[in-house]
């Protein structure tokens, strides 16, 4: 620039003035020009200057929001008696309408049909049998001190992880407004809400009175949804979504609601929706018992309580789960309905689904724990943003620890080389594709295979009388063991196989993570 003034006032030092006046006037008028020239420019130049800086930091605010957010919703001790799984009577139009939104996939299994096992294999991504973590109340860090969990590798790589409720085990309902058995590396902020269904405990009816928490046990109860803990649940969920938008923060959120676990309590209106004389109740024959293992049949026993429940009593029980299962329902909704309103939805990963299923008479038995289908198969419902499909349905088979790996593949982060589980992020685009031929399921004493044919369960070492074969297509409730008949033979030599196979890879230690297991601590803990 001085470089062009100079040449310029070269220029006006000619004898003839080029403005045809006095030379040294003409200097003057050009040293003023170029003055405010030069003024002019320095001007342009800090405005250049200010919309570069403005453009990068929209580019950096663009990049954030560009970052797929993640809803995770789990409720705890939910089947799969859900509307959009065909159920014949429960009302379910929140879950169904995600359903729409995203894909459903009908044969998801847990790897431990009881909460605490199942929690810490689901956040780790890492079997039951490479952790040693199969008690209830086992903190993860017992066991993996050094683990990454699913919502931590969210926050290390730029996320804001929280969860309300229940993610990792809670004495459901005792710990209700405690930490329970909690993992707080695994959150930036964490909520624990309380509501009045604690203080109305001395009404509900229970099969063993005073408690609540492994007894069925239910109550019609007072005040609104939003007086509940699971209400609470869904307000301090809608609450952290209104403030991670407005602070365009990445989030990774847990919301984990108590029901429709024991206590069956929900607002009247809910048990309004289901009249005890459609309910149907499962029945057993006399002789059922003896066609299985004598720790299947230890299981399905362990109740006493529960064991040959009245038809009245059975149906007011099953009236109970219902309406619970239709309240989370509603409060799934409003987070949901949140979620849409506060425009987050094109920018969020949602993801619905239980730690685990749950009888309600089948096989005579109430509650979880088992290796029936009705305890291992969950229900499990994906939308993303920019699904090319929505509203399939995946037969696909997958596993609750599939869940870490698929949801940080989906949102582009990297996860550590000892998580076990597979993505799945293929079969979310095309419901055709397969990622596992089988899903493992175990309890204290047993594994069990689910192919997409059969039903192989084995006890101990198994052998005579020592194991299980199910028919999926000619008995899928799973009531006519096959085992003893001879013509099943190559089908269980071949199965057996499979499930040697796959309990090998199962324990196969976590690479480079220190394991402690605690001797006997596998056993059952129902
Ligand atoms: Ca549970």
């Amino acid at each position: 620039m001085n470089y062009l003034f100079r040449l310029f006032n070269k220029k006006t030092a000619c004898p003839k003035s080029r403005f045809g006046g006095h030379i040294e006037l003409d200097k003057i008028f050009i040293t003023k020009l170029w003055a405010f020239a030069k003024l002019r420019l320095t001007i342009l130049l800090r405005q250049s200057l200010l919309l570069i800086l403005l453009n990068v930091a929209a580019l950096q605010l663009s990049a954030q929001q560009k970052k797929l957010n993640v809803l995770f919703i789990i409720a705890d001790d939910l089947n799969c008696d859900l509307g959009v799984y065909d159920h014949y009577l429960v009302k379910t139009p929140n879950i169904d309408k995600l359903a729409k939104q995203g894909m459903m996939f009908t044969n998801a299994f847990c790897n431990y049909p009881l909460c605490g096992p199942s929690r810490a294999s689901m956040m780790t991504g890492l079997y039951p049998d490479q952790t040693g973590h199969y008690q209830l109340r086992d903190y993860i860090r017992q066991h993996v001190p050094d683990v990454i969990t699913m919502s931590q590798n969210f926050m290390r790589q730029g996320y804001t992880a929280a969860r309300v409720g229940k993610m990792y085990h809670y004495d459901n309902p005792g710990g209700i407004g405690t930490p329970g058995h909690d993992d707080s590396a695994s959150w930036n902020e964490r909520y624990y809400p309380r509501g009045i269904d604690k203080d109305i405990e001395d009404k509900i009816f229970s099969l063993k009175p005073g408690r609540f928490g492994a007894t069925l046990s239910w109550l019609a109860a007072e005040g609104k949804d939003e007086e509940h803990t699971d209400g609470k649940v869904a307000t301090q969920a809608i609450g952290l979504l209104t403030k991670y938008k407005e602070t365009h923060t990445p989030f990774f959120l847990g919301v984990g609601f108590y029901k429709p676990h024991t206590p069956f309590v929900a607002p009247a209106k809910y048990f309004d929706l289901y009249n005890v004389n459609n309910i149907k109740v499962p029945h057993i024959d006399n002789d059922y018992f003896s066609a299985l293992p004598e720790p299947a049949v230890a299981g399905l026993q362990y109740y006493k309580e529960q064991l040959n429940l009245p038809d009245s009593l059975a149906r007011r029980a099953i009236q109970g789960y219902y309406a619970t299962i239709s309240f989370l329902d509603a409060q799934v909704g409003r987070v949901l309905s949140a979620l849409d309103s506060l425009g987050l939805r094109d920018n969020t990963i949602v993801v619905f689904t239980s730690d685990h299923g749950y009888h309600m008479g089948e096989h005579g038995y109430y509650q979880k724990n088992t290796l029936f289908e009705n305890s291992d198969r969950i229900p499990m419902i994906i939308s993303y943003p920019g699904m090319g499909q929505t509203g399939k349905i995946s037969r696909s088979i997958v596993e609750i620890i599939d869940l870490y790996p698929t949801l940080s593949d989906l949102a582009g982060l990297k996860v550590p080389e000892y998580v076990t589980g597979r993505s799945f992020k293929k079969i979310l685009n095309n419901p055709d594709q397969r990622t596992r031929d089988n899903a493992l399921s175990q309890m204290s004493g047993g594994y069990t295979l689910r192919t997409p044919e059969y039903r192989y369960t084995r006890w101990g070492n198994g052998g005579p009388g020592m194991i299980e074969l199910y028919d999926r297509h000619a008995d899928p409730g799973e009531m006519k063991n096959l085992a003893k008949y001879k013509q099943y033979e190559p089908v269980i030599k071949k199965l057996d196989t499979q499930l040697t196979k796959r309990i090998k890879e199962v324990a196969v230690p976590p690479k480079g993570l220190k394991v402690f297991k605690i001797p006997g601590s596998d056993k059952n803990v129902h």
